[in-house]
């Protein structure tokens, strides 16, 4: 916790209104970039270098409730944590940033239906739902704008998961903070389909931040990544408006594969992929030269997740047998 985050937390919260519940609680989904988020700007007030373009995921992803207590105590899907665990230390250093809510502790109950730190982007609505959870908790009544804001402190792509649907997290240009927020793009794609190709639950050998500052420090192909970000926003924007399937899924997979390629241009090597998600990747394009329109995107993790529409769902998951098909727009 520094001061900038405190007097960050502190311009946020003037105006908010005070109607205190004792319980609060919130589910937010997880998410999925299309474009992503790559490298900061400000480690402390967590300000991205790109602007970043993500997919909600519907029912996936987590419910938490929040109450007042003596002393801190953290669950996760039941289970209490031990509080020198990372997920215990970062929600409860994260709650020390609202230090006005008149309790010397709280307990923290959170539920996930996605597997924890699988690449499968649990920290977004995890902080997302905590932000929200406290918002109810202390009836502050904020907007999404600044709950979106809120959640970034927490973790980047949490930004994004204050929202359904198809989302964009502008980086912003200001120093403090005050313009790198995300907003939905209120655009419905009914047959849009994701599965998960989960080829390992193991925690990832180096984490997102880690992985990002080393990245930016380090990689000389960093530095054409923030125009090409740019870029494939633009290009997935107007695809997503025209219902452009192809051009969707060709920009969302090239942005992973950049992302993947000036990872490994760091040093030492930021190396995320299996042998396993090198077999899928190279399937997808099988599959792709055989005439079925399935496209793939990958996080900082071994996981696949495939993009594809309704009516090829069934070739998908013959292709790759226990996939997991999500709906983000059911
Ligand atoms: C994304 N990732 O856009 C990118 C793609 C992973 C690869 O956002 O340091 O957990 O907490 O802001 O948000 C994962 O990084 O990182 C991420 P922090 P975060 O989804």
């Amino acid at each position: 916790m520094s001061d900038i985050q405190t007097q960050f937390v502190k311009n946020i919260l003037s105006g908010a209104k005070n109607n205190p519940n004792s319980c609060g609680s919130a589910f937010a989904p997880s998410n999925i970039a299309l474009s992503k988020y790559w490298g900061k700007r400000d480690a402390d007030l967590n300000l991205p270098i790109n602007s970043s373009l993500s997919v909600s995921l519907g029912a996936l992803g987590t419910r938490t409730e929040i109450r007042r207590t003596d002393c801190d105590a953290v669950y996760l899907n039941g289970l209490k944590v031990d509080g020198h665990d990372s997920f215990a230390l970062r929600t409860l250093e994260f709650l020390h940033l609202f230090p006005d809510l008149g309790t010397s502790g709280f307990e923290v109950r959170t539920e996930n239906n996605i597997p924890t730190a699988a690449g499968l982007a649990s920290s977004a609505s995890g902080f997302a739902a905590l932000v929200m959870a406290l918002d109810d908790l202390a009836g502050w009544g904020l907007d999404k704008k600044k709950l979106s804001m809120l959640a970034r402190l927490g973790s980047g792509s949490a930004s994004r998961s204050v929202f359904d649907g198809f989302v964009q997290w502008n980086a912003g240009e200001n120093p403090d903070g005050t313009d790198s927020y995300a907003e939905p793009l209120s655009r419905d794609w009914k047959e849009f389909r994701i599965g998960i190709l989960e080829i390992s639950k193991a925690r990832k050998p180096v984490g997102s931040r880690d992985g990002m500052n080393r990245t930016v420090q380090t990689s000389e192909l960093y530095k054409s990544w923030p125009a090409q970000a740019n870029r494939d926003i633009e290009t997935i924007r107007a695809a997503i408006d025209a219902k452009d399937f192809p051009t969707l899924g060709k920009t969302a997979e090239n942005n992973a594969l950049a992302m993947h390629a000036t990872m490994m241009s760091a040093w030492p090597p930021l190396i995320y992929l299996q042998s396993e998600s090198i077999e899928a990747i190279h399937q997808v394009q099988r599959l792709r030269s055989d005439g079925l329109e399935v496209y793939l995107t990958i996080d900082a993790g071994p996981n696949i997740k495939l993009l594809f529409l309704e009516k090829n769902t069934e070739g998908v998951s013959e292709a790759f047998p226990g996939l997991q098909c999500i709906q983000p727009f059911e």
